[in-house]
């Protein structure tokens, strides 16, 4: 007996197989959706079981058989035999016992088949681990188990989980100063957008030498002037408060500077008329560039809606903002795989101004491969 198992984009197709290359006499032991496994979870469609016998001859029936049929004759056979069997209560009884052992063979083989192997299921279970997204995990452990086929040598998993990363970040995009450069950072409330800012205005203006103008459109907190005033005087640059975005092209045109950085009030996403500002804060300062921040701590569906909402329609690059207190890199990561948008920095602490990096792939793959930056 031959058990096989067929699958097709519907049903029929999967029959069609099926009794193409088994004959009408095939008989179907079950049908269904195609099972969803975990390295192919893109394939949809149907499946049957089939069994066929190709029954016993004495030399006699095979000899009378080949010279009438010589082609279809073993299939013509098996037909006859499969049906005189049926017509027998006990060998109909033993055959229905040989389907239920066989049934419960595929059952138990499936089983194993779902199960994860090899380079893909040790990438899968370490992206877990680190909290990447069920989807996202599953997406890269296919992949590095292609890779795997690919690859005669076993390189290792982290060597491969670092691959599959990389394949799918960005480079990274810092604050480019080819030109002067009007930058406007935004982000939800207390998402380290002021923290940031003094980070880039200390980098610029003491370490590449730049003239740096920082702008506060943020005069709704209590302290928030006070907040980046304080930092403005350290590192010994102006700062300009703008109370309404129209008052921001004459700060800009009043201290001219190789750098300008805008900083704004935190907002929530749900308040329409905070988002309307925010853009016209785009507008008026004739932005070079966006800064979305985004905590690393939020859960992925979470950041990309967040990030969708500030950007709006404007190309926007991301800053990961708290790196240090995420528990693990998966959640983040899952989201800027997601988004597939330019990343520029990482943040990892308060220190002002050493605790800010630029998010190359390559140390986004070291913080899931090593569980930290
Ligand atoms: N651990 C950690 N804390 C950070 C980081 N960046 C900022 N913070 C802290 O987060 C808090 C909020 O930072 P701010 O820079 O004021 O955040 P903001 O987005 O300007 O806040 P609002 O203007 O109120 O919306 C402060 O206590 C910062 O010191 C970081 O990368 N890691
Ligand atoms: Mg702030």
């Amino acid at each position: 007996m031959i058990v096989k198992r067929y699958t097709g984009k519907t049903a029929e197709e999967a029959l069609v197989l099926a009794k193409w290359e088994l004959g009408e006499d095939a008989i179907i032991l079950s049908s269904g959706k195609a099972r969803d496994r975990w390295w192919k979870f893109w394939e949809q469609g149907f499946q049957v079981l089939v069994a066929t016998d190709y029954p016993q001859k004495t030399p006699s029936d095979a000899v009378a058989e080949s010279s009438a049929k010589p082609i279809v004759g073993h299939r013509e056979a098996a037909a006859t035999e499969t049906l005189n069997s049926l017509g027998s209560d006990a060998a109909g009884e033993r055959l229905a016992q040989v389907l239920d052992l066989l049934q419960g063979l595929d059952r138990r083989l499936d089983r194993i088949e779902g199960i994860p192997m090899g380079v893909g299921e040790t990438v899968y279970q370490r992206l877990l681990e680190q909290e990447v997204t069920e989807s996202w995990a599953r997406r890269l452990a296919h992949e590095a188990e292609e890779d795997a086929r690919n690859e005669p040598d076993d390189i290792g998993a982290d060597p491969v989980i670092t691959r599959v990363i990389l394949r799918h970040l960005p480079r990274p995009s810092p604050i480019s100063l080819a030109e002067s450069t009007v930058v406007v950072v935004m982000g939800p409330t207390g998402s380290g957008k002021t923290t940031t800012i003094a980070k880039l205005a200390a980098y610029f203006h003491l370490e590449q030498k730049k003239s740096v103008l920082l702008i506060t459109t943020d005069t709704f907190r209590v302290a928030a002037v006070e907040q980046i005033k304080t930092y403005a005087e350290i590192l010994g640059i102006p700062l300009a408060v703008a109370l309404r975005p129209q008052d921001i092209p004459d700060l800009i045109r009043h201290t001219p500077a190789d750098v300008v950085l805008v900083d704004t009030a935190g907002h929530s996403v749900n308040h329409a008329l905070s988002m309307a500002e925010l853009q016209s804060i785009v507008q008026y300062a004739e932005a070079r560039e966006v800064m979305v921040t985004l905590p690393a701590t939020m859960i992925p569906t979470a950041m990309v809606e967040t990030a969708h909402r500030f950007a709006g329609d404007l190309p926007v690059k991301l800053c990961l903002t708290k790196v240090d207190e995420a528990r693990h890199g998966g959640p983040a990561l899952s989201a800027l795989l997601s988004l597939g948008w330019p990343v520029a920095y990482l943040t990892d602490g308060q220190g002002v101004p050493d605790d800010i990096r630029v998010a190359f792939p390559e140390t986004i793959a070291q913080w899931i491969v090593k569980g930290a930056l």
